[in-house]
């Protein structure tokens, strides 16, 4: 069983990501089958239901020293993922133990880390037992370019100085990518997303990090309404910057499973049970 953590800038998605997988639908057409293990994972779920179906707005996920005041104190989530098959395929299983990083601690890197418990948390994040980190990014508009790869190249230092740019594994995902602009992308998104949005960031990950340990994905936690309506399952109050399900009940996350396989088995989910 390997550890994955879930990192990246504020506002990214890392919290509504862990609240989706901690709330995956029982549905008897969906391809997995999603189990909580520890308290904190069954205490997700039930917040989930608030957070993806009601639209209640979530907090930034935030270190106020009271709460928090070591890396063991955040939430520890671990799932149990069933891979449903064809009746002559072998069963297959992903165990995952993850964590919920605040973004504050990714978006700090650009200007050097000077808090020390954000220095133990990225240290936290770069220790053996981790396999690799789902990386979370939702800008893609120009100037973002810039941000990230500076914040990447610094996160790519300190794995360097941690010995791990040879066997940590990254998991780059392009997250809300129901968004209309990138949709289309969301089929190679390393050429469609990354390489044409973000052409910076993607050429520091190329060049510093060995090839088969790295993956770029598309993400959508919210979805789109069908198959055959890709219309975002979104509905945006006006001045928010929080954005909830428009149909709760055609909830479909798109492409939420695909990167933990990845992360967790090093090779890639068959085209067959791609979500
Ligand atoms: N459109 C859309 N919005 C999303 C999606 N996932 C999350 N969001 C919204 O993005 C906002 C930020 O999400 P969070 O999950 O709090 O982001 P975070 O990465 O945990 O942020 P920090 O805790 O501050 O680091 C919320 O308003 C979510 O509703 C998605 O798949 N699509
Ligand atoms: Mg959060």
């Amino acid at each position: 069983m390997g550890n994955i953590y879930v990192i990246g800038p504020t506002g990214a998605g890392k919290t509504t990501y862990l609240a989706g997988l901690a709330y995956w639908p029982d549905r008897t057409n969906s391809k997995f089958r999603i189990t909580g293990i520890t308290e904190d994972a069954k205490k997700i779920a039930a917040k989930a239901e608030t957070i993806i179906l009601n639209g209640a707005s979530l907090e930034p996920t935030i270190i106020d020293g009271v709460k928090i005041k070591s890396f063991y104190d955040l939430p520890l989530y671990s799932f149990e993922i069933d891979i449903k098959r064809q009746w002559w395929q072998m069963p297959e299983k992903i165990n995952l133990v993850m964590r919920d990083y605040p973004g504050e601690i990714f978006n700090e890197l650009t200007a050097g880390v000077s808090n020390p418990l954000h220095q133990e948390f990225l240290d936290e994040s770069l220790i053996k037992d981790v396999v690799g980190c789902l990386i979370l990014f939702h800008k893609w508009e120009a100037g973002s370019d810039l941000f990230y790869a500076r914040v990447i190249e610094r996160f790519i230092n300190l794995m360097d100085e941690r010995d791990r740019t040879q066997d940590l594994r990254l998991a780059v995902a392009m997250s809300k990518c129901e968004r209309g602009e990138i949709w289309p992308g969301r089929l190679d998104p390393e050429l469609d997303i990354f390489k044409l949005h973000l052409p910076r960031t993607t050429s520091i990950l190329r060049r510093r990090i060995p090839y088969k340990n790295l993956q770029f994905y598309a993400i959508s936690t919210f979805g789109v309404l069908h198959r055959n309506d890709p219309r975002p399952n979104r509905a945006d109050e006006l001045g928010s910057p929080h954005s909830v399900l428009r149909e709760p009940l055609k909830w479909r996350p798109y492409g939420m499973i695909s990167p933990l396989y990845w992360l967790s088995k090093g090779k890639k989910m068959g085209l067959t049970i791609n979500n």
